[in-house]
């Protein structure tokens, strides 16, 4: 039986000996990150550039420990995306999924449905996952190749949702448009945003880096990654979480058939219901985590929701150089992109 997650349960009081250790090892860390190739695109969003791949600075030390501290468990599931790709819905679907009671979707952020790994890492004392309870499900932004070798080896399951690099790209410029910090930086073109997101220099960028890693782990071990692309989501949303639910263990009985489970679930975590309750549009998130600075409104994970909205911004010569890097990226693998072209 799946219960909710009570974040707040992971952090007891610590004890001297253990502060100690957790400041001793926050300093190991942050020294490492002072060392590592910085950028400063994005509305001066610090990067770091980390065994390939650039992370917000301020998560970095989250990843570090929990490339340390992570123990899965055989009946863990971790939601992976490349950031703006779709997570908060599918965080919504996997937590109906195993819940079976889609309604409690009204009353709860889906990011509020699974702790992003990172965020939940970043903070100042190390998060005690043995707190939550089982099956647990986690979210994560981090690249196949550095998620913690545990993570690889382990009997967990790992689900992916992928998304035409282009309109990943739109959301990523009008989420960070939309930031209210830092006040004083100013609104950034696209062009810009085109500019440093093709040259990889985006949040866990590059998005293609990204997605070849899960793409090609999920072809070499198709029981331990999930490769769902948002598009098909779109497309046929039943379809989709009948094949999630299987793979997470859960699928429909004739009875949740029968009353029509499926299509409760994808009607509850549909961009239209959850963008329109009052808990989804009002007041900040991230703010538990410790990491203020970071707080954002959260109303800015539902904007549009659609595929395809990179045709009202880009230009012919945007589109084909995005299309240009996955024709060179993705050359042989197999994955491709639906709707990609103009
Ligand atoms: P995150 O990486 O910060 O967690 P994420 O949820 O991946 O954010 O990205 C938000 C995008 O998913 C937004 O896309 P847009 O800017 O192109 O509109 C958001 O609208 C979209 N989104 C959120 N919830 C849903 C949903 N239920 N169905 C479809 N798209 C959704």
């Amino acid at each position: 039986m799946f219960s909710t997650p009570h974040f707040s349960e992971c952090f007891d009081t610590p004890t001297e000996e253990q502060k100690v250790d957790e400041l001793r090892a926050r300093q190991h860390h942050e020294e490492e990150i002072y060392s590592l190739p910085r950028h400063e695109g994005w509305r001066q969003l610090s990067l770091r550039l980390y065994k390939g791949f650039w992370f917000p600075e301020a998560i970095l030390p989250g990843v570090l420990s929990l490339r340390h501290h992570l123990r899965p468990t055989s009946s863990d599931i971790f939601l992976v995306s490349f950031p703006k790709s779709g997570t908060t819905w599918l965080k919504a679907l996997a937590f109906a999924i195993s819940t079976r009671k889609p309604e409690l979707l009204q009353s709860r952020h889906p990011q509020d449905c699974s702790p992003n790994l990172e965020t939940f890492f970043a903070g100042p004392r190390v998060p005690d996952l043995d707190a939550l309870p089982s099956p647990r499900q986690f979210s994560t932004h981090i690249p196949y190749s550095v998620l913690p070798k545990s993570v690889h080896d382990s009997p967990c399951r790992i689900i992916y949702l992928c998304r035409e690099p282009k309109d990943t790209l739109v959301s990523t410029y009008h989420f960070v448009n939309g930031m209210q910090r830092p006040e004083a930086a100013p609104q950034m073109p696209l062009t810009e945003a085109v500019e440093l997101f093709c040259k990889g220099l985006t949040m866990y960028g590059p998005v293609w880096e990204h997605q070849l890693e899960y793409w090609q782990e999920s072809q070499r071990r198709p029981e331990k990654v999930l490769f769902l692309k948002y598009e098909d989501l779109m497309a046929d949303p039943e379809a989709i979480v009948r094949r999630m639910a299987e793979y997470m263990g859960k699928p429909f009985s004739a009875a949740d058939e029968m009353n029509g489970m499926v299509g409760e679930i994808v009607r509850f975590s549909s961009f239209e219901k959850l963008s329109g309750l009052e808990i989804n549009k009002v007041g900040l998130w991230g703010k538990e985590f410790d990491l203020g600075h970071l707080a954002i409104k959260k109303a800015s994970f539902f904007r549009n929701g659609k595929v395809g909205d990179w045709t009202e911004h880009f230009t012919a010569e945007m589109a084909e150089r995005f299309d240009a890097i996955a024709r060179d990226k993705f050359h042989q693998s197999g994955l491709t992109h639906s709707h990609s072209s103009v």
